[in-house]
């Protein structure tokens, strides 16, 4: 064969002992299963926050012994307290965000599968890959204890020593600012009210650690997109999960940025008594705050939004990846529009740095700025809308095989469309006027970012678990973890929207006082009931996930689902080097199903053409043939 002349030494030799093998590995397969379970940690606390928040909000004297233990100033007698249920807000939001859809989907799906389906045998930078992992782990230990230093008086008083800004166990329970940690409040420290401690500090702390560990991940990823690629993976033979993932990491490296900038400024103003986004003549609790004047609660504002709106696409573009990838597997069908597809995540991912201001339509913008923010919201409906529509041309008139990956990537397809057709409402100056902060921009961003990315990760799961652990999920569980999921999140956020348009406020913990809502309770119960169905259902993923790993069907075949990325072509799981020090060659593009004469309706990617083979193409095409030293 020819490969065979193109053999490479084998650069880093399998590691033996369990720490570097298992902890400190700098197997990019290992450590993308390493952020997949950080990211499983990470959505248990996450889901049993929401869960803590509908309680609260539908039977708000249910009393909670566990809560009681860990939180006894928060939760008297077990019952949460209103400042409570702010910090769950926050610190759900703050867990979903980074620590779940900024880790599964691209340290995890992103780390594990990138380098192979580039015929790569690691990432460029493996040592850094590792420490990257490490870096985010140590951010989420911080979010933990900054939930615990505001909430619980033992972790409080590790803190207290360390001067007066990192006053703790500050009477309730973890932070409290929302995900945003808008400014003024989230600036002024303690002096602010309750939950404004040592949580605050340690919730910025932990955010910019995690971003250093994107920002280091990023670099990774771009690097090995552009440099490591096998003789014939040309950019736009790439399967479309490349183009996802490598789009994201640029998004990742021109945002986290500005988080990591605004973050250290924020900590300046709570610690160094600077005033970047404290303004002058302040007042809290009818008490003057001295010592601050001259800053800006706006310019926060748009540093984190700068940041903020690319991180929803973070969060997201994989999952269009990913969906994009599996429709056409199980359609047995080229993806509709490969170019177009190509496009149209790169045109979301750059218009998405021009589009922050839709979030501060209300803060009082020149209404000039405002229609041109507006304008630019609405022209990301163009690239969203080609995706959605290539597809559906991928499904038309397919035998599609519906597979539980199937079934969650065309979920994924809904709930993009259901949530996204709101942004265009949100989009708009006028309406956003009412619907900004209600339940309303609440329904939106769960269907469109939250729920649509975590389907692209359900989908990716099943869809790659065979070639990750060499056994397969089980289907039935798959089908009825999928079902009751898709209707669940639809009973849970469609009422959202109605909620919203009753005027119904987000992170209010009560809404007793206002008359108008009076008759809410019922729809309020139902989406509770609703979670707590949706929420329970995902322990059955779990116990699939874990059981499968050790009790599922061996795999017969390296190719399980008959696809034709390079992936499909190795053993299940790959080798510590993935391609056994050779170097596999690309002839085709990442889609060629249901091609005429073809002897099966899929040929793979590295398949020759009879009399296609030319000796010495390796070292003409590509680059993939060198390796790299480190
Ligand atoms: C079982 C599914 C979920 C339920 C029942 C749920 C429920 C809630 C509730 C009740 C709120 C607070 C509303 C308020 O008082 O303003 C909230 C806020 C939020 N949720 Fe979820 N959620 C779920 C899943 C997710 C997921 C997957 C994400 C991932 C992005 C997410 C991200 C957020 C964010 C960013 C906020 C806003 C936090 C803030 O206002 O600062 N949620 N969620
Ligand atoms: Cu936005």
């Amino acid at each position: 064969m020819a490969e065979a002349a193109h053999a490479e030494v084998h650069r880093h030799p399998a590691p033996t002992g369990f720490i570097r093998k298992y902890i400190f590995s700098i197997d990019h397969k290992v450590i993308g299963i390493q952020y997949i379970l950080l990211a499983l940690a990470a959505v248990i606390v996450g889901m049993l926050m929401s869960v803590l928040m509908r309680v609260k909000l539908t039977w708000p004297g249910t009393s909670v012994s566990i809560l009681e233990t860990l939180f006894p100033q928060g939760a008297p007698g077990g019952i949460m307290s209103a400042e409570f249920y702010l910090s769950l807000v926050t610190m759900h939001g703050t867990i979903m965000v980074f620590f779940v859809l900024t880790t599964a989907p691209q340290g995890g799906f992103g780390n594990y599968f990138l380098p192979i389906q580039i015929g790569a045998d690691d990432m460029a930078f493996p040592t850094l890959n590792m420490l990257s992992f490490w870096v985010t782990f140590v951010g989420f230990i911080v979010i933990l204890l900054a939930i615990l230093a505001e909430g619980n008086a033992t972790v409080g008083a590790w803190f207290t020593g360390l001067g007066a800004s990192w006053s703790a166990g500050s009477g309730t329970v973890g932070p409290i600012g929302g995900w945003t940690g808008y400014a003024p409040l989230s600036a002024l420290g303690k002096a602010a009210g309750p939950g404004q401690g040592a949580g605050v500090n340690l919730w910025i702390i932990s955010i910019a650690i995690f971003c250093v560990g994107s920002l280091l991940g990023a670099l990774n990823f771009i690097t090995t997109l552009i440099n490591m690629r096998t003789r014939g993976m040309s950019l736009m033979r790439m399967p479309l999960t490349c183009w996802a993932w490598f789009t994201t990491a640029v998004l990742a490296l021109l945002s986290f940025p500005v988080l990591l900038g605004g973050g250290i400024l924020l900590l300046l103003d709570r610690m160094a008594g600077t005033s970047f986004f404290i303004p002058g003549g302040l007042y809290v609790s009818g008490a003057p705050v001295p010592l601050h004047s001259g800053g800006s609660p706006l310019l926060w504002q748009h540093l984190f939004w700068f940041f903020g709106h690319p991180e929803v696409y973070i969060a997201i573009l994989p999952g269009m990846g990913a969906t994009s990838h599996i429709l056409s597997t199980f359609a047995r069908k080229p993806i509709f529009g490969y170019r177009a597809m190509v496009f149209a995540i790169f045109a979301i991912g750059m218009l998405g740095f021009f589009v922050w201001g839709h979030h501060m339509f209300i803060s009082g913008m020149s209404p000039y700025s405002a229609v041109a923010f507006s304008v630019l919201t609405l022209s990301i409906g163009v690239p969203s809308a080609i995706k959605t529509f290539n597809w559906i041309g991928t499904l038309w008139g397919a035998r599609i095989r519906f597979t539980t990956p199937m079934l969650f990537a065309i979920g994924f397809v809904s709930l993009f469309v259901a949530g996204g057709i709101t942004g265009l409402v949100l989009g708009q100056t006028s309406l956003d006027f009412f619907f900004h902060d209600t339940y309303f921009v609440t329904a939106h961003f769960h269907l469109v970012m939250g729920v649509a990315s975590i389907f692209g990760m359900f989908a990716a799961t099943y869809f790659w678990f065979p070639k990750m652990f060499g056994r397969m999920m089980s289907e039935s569980m798959g089908k009825f973890h999928f079902w009751v999921t898709f209707i669940g999140v639809y009973a849970i956020f469609v009422p959202f929207h109605a909620m919203g348009m009753l005027g119904m406020p987000r992170r209010y913990s009560q809404f007793d006082e206002y008359t108008f809502l009076n008759n809410s309770g019922g729809l309020v119960k139902f989406v509770t009931v609703a979670a707590l169905i949706t929420v329970t259902v995902q322990l059955l993923f779990y116990f699939n996930f874990f059981w499968s790993m050790f009790k599922g069907k061996k795999v017969t075949s390296d190719n399980p689902w008959e696809a034709t990325t390079l992936e499909w072509d190795i053993p299940s799981p790959p080798p510590h080097d993935n391609f056994a020090g050779i170097a596999p060659t690309v002839y085709r593009g990442p889609y060629e199903f249901s091609v005429p004469d073809a002897p099966k309706d899929y040929v793979m990617q590295s398949e020759p053409d009879a009399g296609e083979i030319h000796p010495g193409l390796g070292e003409r095409s590509g680059n993939g043939g060198n390796g790299h030293k480190h």
